[in-house]
């Protein structure tokens, strides 16, 4: 198997997020990567392999165009205006608020592209987000190549990123760029599974109303889990995505016994439609020891979950989304590669 990673992702240091009452650190932050990289080498999974150069030709698709330039531009903008510290988002046009006004100052820029206080910006977020696109591009490339699996080492994490909004530690929607590069080299149709606690927003959003991409959904029940407006089970998708879109919340504190009937669920509805390549939205955060999430799988659940995936039998890349039990989110996602290669 292969693993591609930046170093890039080291500028995505020393952000913060609104918390309940606290502005604080990151969670997502850049340890994470390195103690998957750490188990990688330890279990000897395979070759590491630095990302190709990747146009943005793919993110302008998948996101709004002005989106991306935003997106790049941000820090640069935040220190013309005379800002040092992160540029964190405090406005946001919601309700009755208008959302087609687009304001020049910076302060509001960062709301109109975002949904929430998580996805601050610091002088190396820019090239830490353009690395892990470019990351998930290229194991999208391995797999259209011929792999039968890769892993794509991204951070920052991009499913809650949407068409036009950054949020929940997310910038790029890494998955669902990695999909329409599947679909660009040839898959005629794409799942994306996104196993991570929180529910995939972005994702579902970006796919909403295609037929050609298949989003399914495992996560924590958005009545009282992040991101709270989105992820119930009756959102079944739109127009030509009528159908194309299984959303399977679970209550807080659910184990395996509960999750792996989901995953079940998953499973037969992605062989029922069938699709060429699957794209799995990582997130280990679904961990008993995580800090910030509510379901309970442990370090022995994961191999289990690889070997269900590679059931499939649907060529396949891996995109590392959330997960912050920072000392175990290597054990874990590892675990799962080791079971989806059955060693
Ligand atoms: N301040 C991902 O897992 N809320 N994002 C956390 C603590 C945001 C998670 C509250 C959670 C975002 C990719
Ligand atoms: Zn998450």
């Amino acid at each position: 198997m292969k693993i591609v990673w930046s170093p890039d992702h080291l500028g995505q240091s020393g952000h913060v997020e609104l918390g309940a009452g606290v502005i604080e650190p990151g969670y997502e932050c850049p340890e994470r990567l390195a103690y998957v990289l750490d188990r990688w080498r330890e279990r000897g999974l395979g070759e590491e392999l630095a990302p190709t150069a990747q146009s943005l030709d793919v993110a302008r698709r998948i996101h709004a165009p002005d989106y991306v330039d935003f997106l790049a531009e941000a820090w640069n903008l935040w220190t013309a205006a005379g800002y040092s510290g992160p540029a964190l988002p405090m406005v946001w046009p919601t309700h009755n608020l208008r959302d087609d006004l687009k304001p020049k100052a910076i302060r509001a820029l960062l709301g109109y592209y975002s949904f929430d206080g998580g996805s601050s910006f610091v002088a190396g977020t820019w090239t830490a987000v353009a690395s892990s696109y470019a990351v998930a591009l290229t194991a999208a490339d391995l797999v259209a190549g011929g792999e039968r699996v890769a892993f794509s080492g991204c951070r920052p994490p991009g499913h809650h990123a949407g068409r036009r909004t950054a949020g929940g530690y997310c910038y790029l929607n890494n998955a669902a760029c990695a999909a329409e590069r599947l679909r660009e080299r040839g898959a005629s149709r794409v799942a994306v599974l996104d196993l991570d606690f929180h529910h995939g927003n972005g994702t579902q959003e970006i796919f909403w109303r295609r037929s050609d991409v298949l989003f399914v959904s495992l996560h924590g029940d958005p009545a009282t889990e992040y991101p709270f407006f989105l992820g119930t089970a009756e959102e079944t998708g739109a127009g030509e995505g009528e159908g194309f879109n299984l959303n399977l919340p679970m209550p807080a504190g659910s184990a395996f016994d509960v999750w792996g009937e989901s995953l079940e669920v998953a499973c037969r509805k992605i062989a029922a439609t069938g699709v060429d390549a699957l794209v799995v939205s990582l997130g280990l955060d679904t961990f008993e020891g995580d800090p910030i999430s509510h379901f309970r799988l442990k370090r022995e659940d994961y191999p289990r979950v690889g070997a269900r995936l590679a059931a499939l039998g649907v060529p396949t890349v891996f995109v590392l989304e959330g997960g912050y039990a920072v000392a175990d989110i290597g054990v874990n996602a590892v675990g799962v590669l080791e079971g989806f290669a059955g060693v």
